[in-house]
């Protein structure tokens, strides 16, 4: 697999020469500062493709070009900002970048409760406490309805969790859950997450899952053009959160999506970390069975606990067998015969990252064992068969 890192441009504080020396030789990114709908001028394209390239990389995916709420609402502009997106396939093709990665969340990206969760390591990882989670949209934001979806034991945990959190704790509980988005394209208050809320009242699931078609029927055809792969990355985490609607969470989704518009453009971000989440994810099986769709791979891994919160693991940890993965994806390049570009999706903080300002998830060191831990699996499985 072609070994990448996501840098989020020049104001990364893991540069292009560190991405180098972690010996990652692709890079994927985005042109976050332009990242809200409008279409990206090739001439922003070709100067971000000649940063990468002088520093001895290629581009290898876009990461991701976001798809505007009101594409995913189909309200407001959103046949402007279609065609918008159509230009900026074209503009990053023209680049030669022809792999796209996008995501069809509701308005968050991945969500987590705690940024600077403790190992017992002593470095720090991304976790999701569904008892906190609870606690802020029942309590907290208030959420019309919220109690409902949320089972009565974790409810009752949820009371007994909010007597013992300080307004600080509930204060960065809220900004890990609306204010920091990933790569902060949005970012929301209280109020204007509460306002995004309401424009998805009356959309159902299978109203998002039309809107997604609509979506691609409207893209692919240009994708296809181009020679560009759509890789749809799953929701994160695979279950739904403040009563939104949910459609990329599990292999029939998946493989719903891929069979309603069938097109070689039409493909998937295997995530074993954001899939991982739901032990109903056969992980090994979905690299099987989505095998020829797999357009781009995250890799990285989760422990579940048992009340339905997750902590981000060592990438050969936790419950995901990265090893019968990487073997299943190795396959299904040997197959094409054509390199799949993967990168280590998230890291710990370890070592010097900690107290560096990095963006959550996205450490130098962490993600550098990540990737030298999986290049070992690669190498050696390579060597021996799989
Ligand atoms: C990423 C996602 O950081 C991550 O976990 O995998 O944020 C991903 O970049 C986007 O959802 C893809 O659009
Ligand atoms: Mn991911």
């Amino acid at each position: 697999m072609k070994q990448t890192w996501r840098w989020f441009g020049p104001d990364d504080p893991v540069t292009l020469a560190h991405v180098r020396q972690a010996g990652a030789t692709g890079v994927v990114t985005a042109l976050h500062h332009l990242n809200d709908g409008r279409a990206w001028p090739q001439d922003e394209i070709d100067k971000r493709k000649r940063k990468i390239e002088d520093a001895g990389l290629d581009w290898s995916v876009v990461e991701s070009i976001i798809v505007h709420e009101h594409v995913k609402t189909r309200s407001g502009d959103f046949r402007a900002l279609i065609d918008n997106y159509k230009t900026s396939i074209r503009n990053v093709a023209r680049a030669g970048v022809r792999t796209v990665c996008y995501n069809f969340m509701a308005i968050t990206d991945w969500t987590r409760t705690d940024l600077d969760y403790p190992m017992p390591h002593g470095g720090t990882a991304l976790r999701f406490d569904a008892v906190e989670f609870c606690v802020y949209d029942v309590f907290v934001l208030k959420r019309a309805g919220a109690e409902a979806d949320h089972p009565a034991e974790r409810m009752a945990a949820a009371r007994e969790r909010l007597k013992t959190m300080s307004e600080s704790d509930l204060a960065r509980l809220e900004r890990n859950l609306i204010e920091w988005v990933p790569a902060r394209e949005f970012v929301y208050d209280r109020q204007s997450f509460g306002r995004m809320l309401d424009t998805y009242r009356d959309v159902s699931a299978d109203g998002l899952r039309e809107n997604l078609a609509e979506f691609l029927q409207a893209i692919l055809p240009v994708a296809e053009e181009e020679g560009v792969a759509m890789a749809i990355h799953p929701d994160d985490p695979p279950f739904p959160l403040f009563g939104l609607p949910r459609i990329v969470s599990t292999q029939d989704d998946l493989q719903a999506l891929l069979a309603g518009t069938p097109s070689p453009a039409n493909g998937v971000t295997f995530c074993t970390g954001s899939l991982g989440a739901n032990a109903a994810n056969d992980l090994p099986a979905m690299a099987e069975a989505l095998g020829p769709n797999i357009h781009f791979v995250h890799l990285r891994n989760v422990t579940r606990e048992a009340d339905g919160s997750f902590h981000e693991a060592e990438h050969l940890d936790g419950d995901t067998d990265m090893i019968v993965v990487v073997a299943a994806l190795l396959r299904e390049e040997r197959r094409r015969g054509t390199q799949i570009p993967m990168r280590p999706d998230h890291g710990h903080a370890i070592l010097d990252d900690l107290g560096k300002r990095v963006n959550p998830g996205y450490s130098a060191i962490g993600r550098l064992k990540g990737l030298a831990e999986l290049r070992g699996v690669m190498r050696t499985l390579e060597k021996v068969g799989y």
